[in-house]
């Protein structure tokens, strides 16, 4: 034990695979908004683990639950019933508007698991000859790490020497509506169209204004299901319980994870309805540690929070304040070009080269500030707090963002 932060990152360097490149901060300590390093430091944690931790670090009322089901009951495996799962999933179907509901550990397993049900359905439902269903996905998706996830990435980072690929993926262009027509009309192979309402690893990508809804149309004409994966965006980040509420659009498949159990414990699950869920049968799907009591309990108080403390409508009030203080940034300082988001998903771009490293720059800056942000491809810094944040705090927030950019602009 050392407070010393380059003894731990000199360990994860030797001993760790380098498939990450953190930002050098050591963290020991969370607690709501703030995370605490080795040395002592307090920061504001904008990204909360990639929208995971949209409860805050360490809900007293999450970790309660955790820590009283981990004392009487953690892991049953699905050759047994437990008294927890059936009540989870309850919960979920009533709280999100489902019949079923399927539960996995991961997002990239939550997002496999939609394949499977949407490839099957197909075959069994809407008659497609066998090992010919096609998905159509889009460009500079991101969906998660498995081998069939990264086949339909156009991440080449994320995708080269990881080949063979498997097959039955159909990328068209993100938040264009006619490209999506054109494969559906002149492709009867198709069984679905796997989206995210807005486009995180891409840059917090928001598609226009009624691209979501169009899409959902098309899908309904042609026969196919719509895979919402609000992995990201679902639990309350952009403003409502999930992206896809802005308008109205209710996938036939609802892919979450993440916030869905606070950061806590790995929870994701597929929502769907009795017809669709109906194709998956006995030993078809599954996993030794998906439904498990101490995840779904975790999860069901997660969702509990979410609703007690209001936290969609507090991301959707704080979220326009940020923004609206961001903008006066980007009109004052050459260095930034935008700002875009929805609720508390947003980030900033910077005026630079998509190669230079402005945007990391200013993310150690913000460290050294007090806030830690990430930057993600293109020059993009992406701002996500959690969502139990206050005004006051989030002023405190801009204050620390505005002076760190002032300095770096001069
Ligand atoms: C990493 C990004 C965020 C996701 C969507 C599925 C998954 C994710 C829409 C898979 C995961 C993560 C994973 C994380 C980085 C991160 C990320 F920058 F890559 F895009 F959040 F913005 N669908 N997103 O965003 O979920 O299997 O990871 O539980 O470290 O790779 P998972």
């Amino acid at each position: 034990m050392t407070n010393n932060s380059q003894y731990y990152i000199d360990l994860e360097n030797k001993y760790g695979a380098h498939n990450y490149h953190p930002l050098p901060v050591v963290l020991t300590k969370g607690e709501g908004v703030k995370v605490w390093d080795v040395e002592g430091n307090e920061y504001y944690d904008f990204l909360s683990a990639y929208s995971a931790v949209n409860q805050g670090h360490c809900h007293p009322k999450i970790i309660d639950t955790l820590t009283k089901q981990a004392q009487t009951l953690t892991l049953t495996s699905r050759a047994f019933y437990s008294d927890k799962l059936g009540e989870f999933e309850k919960f979920a179907c009533d709280y999100f508007g489902f019949d079923k509901l399927l539960p996995m550990n991961t997002g990239a397993e939550a997002v496999e698991t939609a394949i499977k049900v949407c490839r099957k359905w197909a075959y069994e439902k809407k008659g497609i000859a066998e090992n010919e269903a096609q998905l159509i996905v889009c460009e500079n998706n991101f969906h998660g790490r498995t081998t069939t996830i990264i086949s339909f990435s156009n991440d080449e980072n994320a995708r080269k020497n990881f080949g063979p690929y498997t097959a039955g993926f159909i990328k068209v262009e993100y938040d264009n509506l006619q490209a999506l027509e054109e494969t559906l009309k002149n492709n009867d192979k198709v069984a679905g169209f796997l989206v995210e309402p807005i486009q995180g690893e891409a840059g917090v990508y928001v598609p226009s204004s009624g691209y979501l809804a169009k899409a959902k149309a098309l899908c309904e004409k042609y026969n196919v299901l719509f895979l919402g994966d609000e992995i990201q965006t679902g639990v309350a980040r952009t403003g409502k319980l999930l992206a896809l509420d802005h308008e109205n659009v209710k996938p036939d498949i609802l892919i979450l994870g993440k916030a869905l159990s606070g950061g806590a414990y790995p929870v994701s699950a597929v929502l769907t309805t009795d017809d669709i869920m109906d194709v998956i049968k006995s030993g078809q799907h599954g996993s030794t540690y998906g439904g498990n009591p101490l995840g779904v309990a975790v999860a069901m108080t997660a969702l509990q929070v979410v609703k007690d403390e209001n936290l969609a409508e507090n991301a959707e009030e704080l979220g326009t304040i940020f923004r609206a203080e961001m903008q006066k940034l980007v009109d004052q300082y050459d260095i930034l070009t935008l700002v875009r988001g929805k609720g508390l998903l947003n980030a900033l771009v910077i005026n630079d080269t998509e190669d230079s490293d402005t945007a990391w720059n200013l993310c150690v800056a913000l460290k050294e500030n007090g806030l830690l942000a990430k930057p993600t491809h293109g020059n993009i810094i992406r701002f996500a707090p959690p969502l139990v944040i206050t005004k006051a705090q989030l002023a405190e927030c801009i204050d620390i963002i505005s002076k760190t950019v002032a300095a770096f602009a001069k």
